[in-house]
């Protein structure tokens, strides 16, 4: 999910083209505001921790775009792509480390198990994603 700095700071695409020049299929895509109990749920698991209000207040400050990506190791690798939590300990050539200073404003979020992605797509997408499958996935994956 692309954070509202994100959005606000025009890296839409600039993250787009990430996954999908790495190789992963787009399956789901949307921009969307979510409000307080929608980013509360989303992100549950922390809700003990003191930066849990300002976090979901941050969540809740504009749209975000919610996104699917589908390949081999998409979670794992895709957490690579993202970079470390802090943005000050996110290696460059990562999205955080590239486009982000503070923790509090890290641009993006991304799944960090596969159940958990499982549990985010029925949470952002209770719609349903697309079924598709890229022309290029030979090309692509052995
Ligand atoms: O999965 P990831 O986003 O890298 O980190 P989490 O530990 O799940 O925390 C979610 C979110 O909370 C993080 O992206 C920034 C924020 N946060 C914070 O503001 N302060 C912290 N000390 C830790 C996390
Ligand atoms: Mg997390």
């Amino acid at each position: 999910m692309i954070k509202p700095d994100g959005v606000q700071r025009g890296l839409v695409g600039e993250i787009l083209g990430r996954f999908e020049k790495k190789g992963f299929s787009l399956k789901g895509l949307k921009l969307i505001t979510v409000d307080r109990p929608f980013a509360e749920k989303h992100y549950a698991d922390l809700s003990a921790k003191p930066f849990f209000n300002k976090l979901v207040e941050y969540i809740i400050s504009g749209p975000v775009v919610g996104m699917v990506w589908e390949g081999k190791n998409v979670v794992t690798t895709g957490r690579k792509i993202i970079g470390a939590t802090n943005p000050a300990e996110s290696s460059p050539g990562t999205i955080r480390g590239d486009y982000a200073i503070d923790i509090g404003r890290n641009v993006i979020h991304g799944s960090d198990s596969v159940e958990s992605a499982r549990k985010e797509i029925a949470l952002w997408f209770p719609e349903g994603i697309a079924e598709w499958k890229s022309s290029l996935y030979p090309w692509i994956n052995e």
